[in-house]
């Protein structure tokens, strides 16, 4: 037996352990005891035209075309697609192009599980444990061999690795069934989301309307104002323009008032030095009433000064109230001499006062009522020229505003219905591992891989990552690996592979892409990468959301997982 491996060929043995009667020719497999019943006649089972005597069945002398009379010897091992081309001895065709009708010799394996052992290696003086474990297929003891049976040992050990897989599988599928409810809790929350945002957009839609009807209401009531009388501005216009001039007149005052102020306290500070020298220099001796008088006078006024001056007005202060207006400091007049329509302004800002109903009412009327007046020329029609009255500007920028806040969620809408829309595998599965990340190492490099986003390929010398490409859909693809003894291979079916493409590109060659194949794990985890051929990257990977459910569907999910 060449093969290696003791439990990937286990995994391969599969028919079932019905031992073959006693009375039948050896290496018999259970499917095809039908054919060995006859005690003295046997019909090649491919060729029923060619009848052989009983005798001949197992005589070690391929009789058949299709090597069917010899089930439990070698003779027939050259009928296999790899033996050189040759007639086959009574080929009915005249070619090599025979099948053999047996899968090969039946090991009954009793303890264990029976298996097909390939003909080549019956009587090859090699003990096929591995397949073979009742040692059955070296009868005849070629080179002295002897090969007992092991089946007990084996089989136990078999039972016992079986047991530990089906244990692993059943929590591996315990825990995709946990993340397929967190997977539909995020669904559900994905939904509500769309839910509140849908109506978030309906209203912005409402309210996007309602700006535009206002902005077009004001712009076409602005058109039709009454020409001014009173010079730019109009009424509020004269106002700003006198309360201007009146704040700089009360500036001009309070300058000069500041001015007197420090020149009289300067005098106040000599006067006080010329007593207190007075106070200090006098000759008290000298009876001089009129000085003594006054040092008296000095002596209260200086004792009734408070310690500390109280409440001036800081310099500070006063230079800050004393800057010219402008558009940092004080009020920024031009802000309210450029306004154009100040008349309608007043009325309109009056009519906000109004309750809503009578302001509407007093509004249209107004309104129709200045349309009709342009429309017979009795008031002019007041297109801005270059500019647009405040009124139109505020009106333009809430709708403007309104039209920005409505599309920006209605992109957030349409994001998440994407999101809700995006394939995450059977049942939604993969949505709980979205935004993840694992990694495993390989050579120089480790490799990691972002669930739904991207694999990437991180220099462990510190020579910097690379992206091996971005997720874009999942794809199903048949896969046949022996299985593995530590369980972390893919083994054989049908298997879930997310392609990531268009990573960096390769020097001299294609953008970087990775085929991620899934096998079921109980946790989530890199088995390996290779680089299949260059820049194009397989990675094996084990996870409970790669595993298969066998739950029926719609059988809902019991609590406690
Ligand atoms: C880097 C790595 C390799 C890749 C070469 C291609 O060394 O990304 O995996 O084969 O670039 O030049």
């Amino acid at each position: 037996m060449r093969r290696t491996g003791a439990l990937a060929l286990l995994g391969a043995i599969a028919h079932g352990s019905l031992a073959a009667s006693e009375s039948l020719p050896r290496g018999v497999g259970p499917e095809f005891v039908k054919f060995f019943e006859s005690k003295t006649t046997f019909t090649c089972i491919g060729n029923p035209s060619i009848t052989l005597k009983a005798s001949q069945v197992n005589d070690d002398s391929c009789d058949c075309p299709d090597g069917s009379d010899e089930p439990g010897t070698a003779a027939c091992a050259n009928i296999d697609p790899l033996s050189p081309e040759q007639p086959l001895p009574g080929s009915v065709t005249g070619t090599t192009n025979t099948t053999a009708a047996l899968p090969g010799f039946w090991c009954v394996n009793a303890g264990h599980v029976g298996s097909y052992l390939p003909f080549m290696y019956v009587n090859d003086g090699v003990c096929d444990y591995q397949l073979c474990c009742d040692g059955s297929d070296e009868n005849t003891h070629a080179g002295g061999v002897q090969c007992e049976n092991r089946c007990d040992a084996i089989g136990k050990e078999y039972r016992r690795l079986e047991e530990q897989r089906r244990q692993n599988k059943e929590r591996s599928v315990k825990k995709r069934r946990t993340l397929v409810k967190e997977s539909r809790e995020l669904r559900r929350r994905v939904e509500v989301k769309i839910a509140n945002l849908k109506t978030e957009v309906r209203d912005l839609d409402a309210k996007k309307a309602e700006m535009q009807a206002k902005f077009d209401e004001v712009e076409r009531s602005e058109r039709g104002k009454v020409v001014k009388s009173e010079g730019q501005g109009g009424k509020l216009g004269v106002l700003v323009a006198l309360a201007k001039s009146r704040v700089n007149e009360l500036r001009n005052t309070l300058d000069k008032v500041t001015d007197q102020r420090d020149d009289l306290q300067d005098k106040v500070d000599q006067l006080e030095d010329i007593l207190t020298k007075l106070k200090e220099e006098y000759n008290p001796n000298f009876n001089d009433e009129g000085v003594k008088a006054a040092v008296k006078a000095w002596e209260d006024y200086a004792a009734g000064q408070p310690s500390e001056p109280k409440g001036d007005l800081a310099d500070s202060d006063i230079m800050e109230v004393l800057k010219e207006d402008s558009e940092t400091s004080g009020i920024n007049w031009a802000e309210f001499e450029t306004g154009e329509a100040s008349d309608v302004d007043v009325v309109y800002n009056w009519e906000a006062y109004l309750p809503v109903p009578v302001r509407d009412y007093v509004h249209q009327k107004l309104n129709l009522l200045r349309v009709w007046a342009i429309e017979n020329g009795i008031l002019a029609d007041n297109p801005t020229s270059g500019g647009e009255s405040r009124l139109v500007t505020a009106a333009r920028e809430a709708r403007d505003s309104a039209t920005n806040a409505h599309s920006v969620k209605l992109g957030q809408l349409e994001e998440e219905q994407r999101e809700l829309e995006k394939d995450y595998g059977p049942d939604d599965v993969f949505r709980a591992l979205k935004g993840k990340c694992i990694s495993g190492e390989a050579g120089e490099y480790d490799y990691e891989l972002c669930w739904f986003d991207k694999t990437t390929q991180k220099s462990k010398k510190g020579h910097g990552n690379t992206n091996m490409g971005n997720f874009v859909r999942i794809d199903k693809e048949f896969v046949d690996e022996e299985e593995r003894l530590d369980g972390k291979g893919l083994g054989k079916g049908q298997r879930l592979v997310l392609r990531y493409e268009n990573g960096q590109g390769c020097w001299n060659g294609p953008n970087r892409r990775t085929d991620v194949y899934l096998g079921c794990a109980e946790t989530d985890e890199v088995w390996r990468t290779v680089e299949a051929e260059k820049c194009v990257y397989r990675m094996e990977v084990g996870s409970p959301a790669a595993c298969e459910d066998v739950q029926e569907p719609g059988v809902p999910i019991k609590n406690e997982l």
